[in-house]
Parts: C-alpha cells; sequence; structure tokens
C-alpha cells in the first residue's frame, strides 16, 4: 500500500516530542486575561536574566508601528484593555489587525511593548501584582522547562493571541519581506554522520542559506511538511509561503542520522540535532529530529519536525 499524508506521520514513532509544551499552554489558556499577562511577563523577566533576546530588526518593525504609535497614546487603562483584548482573542480593530501578522511581526510587537512596559509608557503589571494559585502552578511549570521548551511556549502563546484569523473571511497577511538568499561563497555546507543521501544534505544546506527557491524543488508538488505541534502544510505553495513568513535566518545544526528502506522504494531518514531561532541565536539550542520520507526518486513525501523532549532523545534512532 503506498503512503498517505496520515500514514507518514507515523515514522519513526518512538520519537518522543516535547509534549509539555502543548500541555503547559493548555493550563496557561485556562488562567484570566490578567494572570496571563502577568504570568508572561514574570517568565520574560526571569528568561531575561540568562538569555537576551535579539532587537527585532526595522524591517519587521515597520508593519507594527502604526497600532504602536496608537497604543503608546492611550490611557494606562486602555492600554491594559488593549492587551487583555490580546489575550481574550477579543473582535476589535486592534485584534484583527494582530491577526493579520506574520509570527515575528506578532514577536515584535510583543517585544516593543515590554520595553515600553519597563520604561513606563505602557501600562506595567501592577506592583506587587499576586498571581493566582492556578497561574503560580504554571509558571513553576514554566521554570521547569528547559529553555528551548520555553521559548516555544512564549512564541505559540503570542502566536495565538489576537482575533482567530479563521473568522476573519479574506485578509491579506502581512509579512516580513523576504531578504535575498546567502551567497554562494558565504555558504557553509552541513555533515551528518550516518547520511550521505543529497536531498536530506541539500534540504539543510538550502535553509541555512535562505535559499526557499533550491529548497522547495527538494519536495514533491503534493510533499507535507510539519512543523513542531502543528498539522502538515501540504502542497509546495503553502510550503513555499510558509518557508518566507516562518523560516527566514534559521540555523539548522544536524548532529546525527539514520537512513533505512522503507516500503514501496521509499526511504525513511531521522535527523537529530539542534536549530537556533534568529530571535535568541546561538544563546538557545533547541532540540530537535526531522522524520523525512523521501519517495524513489529522493524527492520529499514527507518531512516532520518535532522539538524533542529532552537532550536524550537526540540519541534516540529505534524506529
Ligand atoms: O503578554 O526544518 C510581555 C521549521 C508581557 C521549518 C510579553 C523548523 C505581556 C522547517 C513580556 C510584554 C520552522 C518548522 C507578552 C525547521 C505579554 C525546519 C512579551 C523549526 C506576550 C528546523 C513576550 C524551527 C515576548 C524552529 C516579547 C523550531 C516574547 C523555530 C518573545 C523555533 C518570545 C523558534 C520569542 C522559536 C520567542 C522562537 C521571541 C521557538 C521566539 C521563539
Amino acid at each position: 500500500m503506498p503512503f498517505t499524508i496520515d500514514s507518514a506521520r507515523n515514522i519513526f514513532p518512538n520519537t518522543l516530542a516535547a509534549d509539555a509544551v502543548p500541555a503547559t499552554i493548555a493550563r496557561f489558556e485556562q488562567l484570566t486575561a490578567e494572570d496571563q499577562l502577568a504570568l508572561i511577563w514574570f517568565a520574560y523577566l526571569e528568561m531575561g536574566k540568562t538569555i537576551t533576546i535579539a532587537a527585532p530588526g526595522a524591517a519587521s518593525m515597520q508593519f507594527a508601528e502604526r497600532t504602536l504609535e496608537q497604543i503608546r497614546k492611550m490611557s494606562f487603562q486602555e492600554q491594559s484593555q488593549v492587551m487583555c483584548d490580546l489575550v481574550n482573542r477579543a473582535d476589535t480593530e486592534i485584534c484583527r489587525t494582530y491577526a493579520t501578522w506574520s509570527p515575528n511581526i506578532k514577536l515584535g510587537f510583543w517585544y516593543k511593548l515590554g520595553e515600553w512596559m519597563e520604561e513606563g509608557i505602557v501600562a506595567p503589571i501592577p506592583e506587587g501584582y499576586q498571581l493566582s494559585a492556578n497561574a503560580s502552578a504554571v509558571l513553576q511549570a514554566i521554570r521547569g522547562l528547559e529553555s528551548g521548551q520555553q521559548i516555544t511556549v512564549l512564541r505559540n502563546s503570542v502566536v495565538s493571541m489576537g482575533f482567530d484569523p479563521n473568522k476573519m473571511g479574506t485578509y491579506t497577511p502581512v509579512t516580513e519581506p523576504v531578504e535575498p538568499p546567502q551567497e554562494a561563497s558565504e555558504r557553509q555546507e552541513v555533515a551528518i554522520p550516518g547520511v550521505t543521501n543529497p536531498t536530506i544534505l541539500a534540504y539543510m544546506n538550502n535553509m541555512n542559506a535562505n535559499d526557499f527557491d533550491a529548497l522547495i524543488e527538494l519536495f514533491l508538488p503534493d510533499g507535507a511538511l510539519q512543523p513542531p505541534f502543528q498539522r502538515p502544510i501540504i502542497g509546495k505553495e503553502s510550503i513555499m509561503r510558509f518557508f518566507k513568513q516562518e523560516c527566514q535566518n534559521l540555523k539548522l545544526l544536524p548532529e546525527n542520522g539514520v537512513v533505512e528502506p522503507a516500503e514501496d522504494n521509499y526511504t525513511q531518514v531521522k535527523v537529530t540535532g539542534k536549530v537556533q531561532s534568529p530571535w535568541f541565536g546561538a544563546k538557545v539550542g533547541m532540540n530537535i529530529a526531522w522524520r523525512f520520507l523521501l519517495d524513489p526518486n529522493d524527492k520529499i513525501f514527507f518531512v516532520a519536525i518535532d522539538l524533542l523532549a529532552s537532550p536524550q532523545e537526540l540519541m534516540n534512532f529505534a524506529r
């Protein structure tokens, strides 16, 4: 029986993903908006002691500028209301604007608000704010996560704020401009012990060079890519859009891999290693597995990217 996207999702089923991330977010989303805002604030302050976030580039900040200026001019009470609206996914003008933004623009917007909260330009979390018992427990759970999982919790909660994009009808997504790919002379090539397959190596090298035109040609027309904790993105056009919106300036650092024959002359490949995001650079290395299923011509039919449960999982190549 040939593979389907659904059956492909189960290759290397022993791979242990960081389920603590969605579990923590589910608990977080049960809290009141005030508690959620205060909790993120406390978590962010604590993380900031050990890892600093890179300031977003002007190219991605320009799109949030009008909304930020609007908020800057508000009273503290109005500003607090806007932040609660975002957490509550209310139907307001700002929540609808927020929904059109790419994840990096949303993160840049909150980065700026955080700065302004610190400077007293935007309503701070009231001094002495007492988290509810549940919120304290969630903060405690976040403290116990490794840093790659902490930043994923933060990112995913920021991305899901604002009005529900599925309720918006048609709209134009707002995303930062796509930078040109890296010059050939500046590119570095990965080496993965156990993996010589040219498609796998080209995947890593093209992603690292922001060469999405070359990268997308590695996929079958109806191929799929499954990001951590998400449903598969199916088809070249949608995957290309995802690359341009969410994959610029990632650093993929594969460390180990295994290549095995699969049914129907397909090949399954598992690679593990680290990934760095442009927000934290080398300060946060996320433990990642890539699970590839290649067709008989070595085109990518499916690839899942998993955030791993623990560093031990980097060495787990059991089927
Ligand atoms: O609410 O091979 C305040 C794919 C308080 C592609 C705040 C990939 C109030 C294929 C502090 C102001 C992409 C899948 C908020 C590989 C409040 C592929 C602000 C994987 C919100 C490898 C909070 C890539 C702030 C991966 C400013 C795994 C929070 C990428 C900022 C992962 C948080 C990237 C930031 C991650 C989080 C980035 C900047 C997890 C960034 C996280």
